[in-house]
């Protein structure tokens, strides 16, 4: 099973022009109190993760078309997920809602305990944040908490992409590789290395993850014609170099649920 058709043009180019927000340190002084508590949170073994209030850069220039503009927005607190959602995470919900397992959860490899959940369509994950008392992340939300507040080019910042980073795939789309340790997925706890700022886990490779956003370019497409397909961010365990980067955007059919690759995470929200 694949997730890699891929709507959407798409150029290379990797280069991030760093953008320095004049006063950082004065906003986070300012916003720390606007930031959600990290705490244990309603999933357990999966802590939520405070990322605060204030500006931050979304978007690129640089990359895909369908990245652009590069922007300052303000964000508001969120809390997220450290990890994906993993199958023990998922089995707990199903055991407790009714709700259909995931369709690779008794997989050898991909239906593992410790591995992030895959074989999960859009409404499957909404259904499951939801019962926490959750939502999906917005992409804006994966995007601050992937880039920190100066659209990094990854949730490590912008040190070379390496073994002990990430869980990603071969060179050349689209197989898995092992040279990481995983040739497919890898627990959600790995890759500590590979941690953003506030410390939330494989936000680049691993799974894809889904947001609650209805794909559409940023800017000069009314919403009528945005059509239905949600996006997922980060790429994962099969994907290649253009694929994993923190601005990347999958555009998929959201009733898909036979992805091996795709997963998700769940966000807390400001009121
Ligand atoms: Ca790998
Ligand atoms: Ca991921």
């Amino acid at each position: 099973m694949s997730i890699s058709r891929l709507i959407g043009h798409c150029k290379g180019g990797a280069a991030i022009r760093r953008l320095r927000l004049a006063g950082t340190a004065a906003i986070a002084l300012l916003t720390a109190s606007a930031a959600l508590a990290t705490g244990a949170g309603p999933i357990a073994g999966n802590p939520l993760i405070a990322v605060s209030a204030g500006p931050f850069v979304f978007g690129r220039d640089d990359g895909p078309d369908n990245e652009r503009p590069r922007r300052v927005v303000q964000g508001r607190p969120f809390a997220i997920n450290r990890t994906e959602i993993t199958n023990r995470q998922y089995e707990a919900f199903v055991a407790a809602s009714g709700h259909r397992r995931a369709f690779y959860a008794d997989h050898p490899l991909l239906g593992l305990p410790d591995r992030p959940v895959v074989g999960v369509s859009w409404g499957d994950a909404i259904a499951f944040c939801r019962h926490y008392g959750l939502a999906l992340p917005s992409e804006q939300q994966y995007e601050r908490a992937a880039r920190g507040v100066e659209g990094d080019a990854f949730p490590w910042q912008e040190g070379p992409r390496d073994e002990a980073r990430a869980n990603v795939g071969a060179d050349v789309c689209c197989s898995g590789d092992e040279r990481d340790g995983y040739p497919m997925t890898a627990p959600a706890e790995s890759f500590a290395a590979g941690a953003s700022r506030e410390g939330v886990l494989n936000l680049v490779g691993n799974v894809w993850e889904w947001t609650s956003d209805v794909y559409a370019p940023y800017v000069g497409v009314s919403t009528t014609a945005a059509g239905r397909h949600r996006v997922l961010r980060g790429g994962s365990w099969n994907s290649d170099a253009r694929h994993l980067t923190t601005t990347y955007r999958l555009a998929y059919d959201p009733d898909f649920r036979f992805a091996a690759n795709g997963g998700f995470r769940c966000v807390r929200s400001s009121p």
